[in-house]
């Protein structure tokens, strides 16, 4: 059994930096788990849900709130991160999947990112842009949940009736359907399950005996000439392979 109880009691969460970039996030000897999703779906809103402290990540009404890659750090071993929201562009006739440039780096290469949270608005039927978003995370590997939001605010028929409408446009592409979780930052509805992923992956961590392996270790003088943040990036590692235990 897994022992999740540490995790599920945050004793301190603090604000790490906004990164601009790839290259300006913390070294990556922590474990992340990020949020992302539409602009205004309730990323910031969830992540100070499950911290616990409701200020820590600035949430708005505006769309488009969060622009940089901000990252804190639970109980001084694990990170959350909050990224920008994607659909949103002020002035833009049409809104188009479209994410900025650290994201997709973020994304694609951070290696101690466990798990994306990707967050869907549980009052709306599947959006166009999201389903796109999903498509994108299943063609890069990225390893992630579900997470439908906000359900204090529609009927628990709609919500479940979202979720099949979108389970069922994506069904086709996976072997196996990613997890899917629901919550409300408002009633809390959801933060111990979504904190068990964290657990889990935490647990499925630990038992992992070593996550670089010797051929990916980049020599100190080989480092000095790619024109990397070398005391940043030590070294790009592999993903810890999880095997999804959520
Ligand atoms: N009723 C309700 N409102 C929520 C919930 N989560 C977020 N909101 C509201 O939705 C709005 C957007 O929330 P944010 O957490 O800032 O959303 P975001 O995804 O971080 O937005 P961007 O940073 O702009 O991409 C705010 O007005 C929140 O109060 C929820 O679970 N229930
Ligand atoms: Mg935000």
């Amino acid at each position: 059994m897994v022992c999740w109880l540490p995790i599920v009691n945050i004793s301190s969460a603090i604000f790490d930096r906004s990164a601009p970039d790839l290259d300006s996030c913390p070294d990556e000897s922590l474990p992340e788990f990020a949020f992302i999703g539409r602009s205004n779906v309730g990323k910031s809103s969830l992540l100070n849900m499950l911290s616990g402290k409701l200020d820590l990540a600035r949430v708005s009404p505006t769309p488009g709130f969060t622009k940089l890659i901000n990252i804190f750090t639970m109980n001084k071993t694990w990170r959350l991160v909050d990224l920008p929201g994607y659909g949103f562009a002020a002035g833009a006739r049409k809104v188009k999947f479209k994410f900025n440039r650290a994201v997709n780096d973020y994304l694609k290469h951070r290696t101690s990112l466990c798990c994306v949270f990707a967050l869907l608005d549980s009052g709306l039927s599947p959006q166009e842009i999201d389903i796109e978003f999903i498509a994108w995370l299943a063609r890069n590997s990225v390893p992630f949940v579900l997470v439908f939001t906000k359900t204090d605010k529609a009927t628990p028929a709609t919500v479940q009736a979202n979720i099949a409408a979108f389970t069922d446009r994506i069904s086709g592409w996976f072997e196996k359907l990613p997890a899917i979780f629901t919550c409300s930052a408002m009633t809390k509805h959801g933060r111990e399950k979504l904190l068990g992923v964290i657990a889990e992956a935490m647990a499925a961590i630990q038992a992992e005996p070593e996550l670089v392996p010797p051929e990916d270790i980049i020599p100190p003088e080989d480092l000095a000439t790619t024109g990397r943040n070398v005391s940043a990036q030590p070294a790009r590692k592999k993903r810890p392979d999880l095997s999804r235990p959520w």
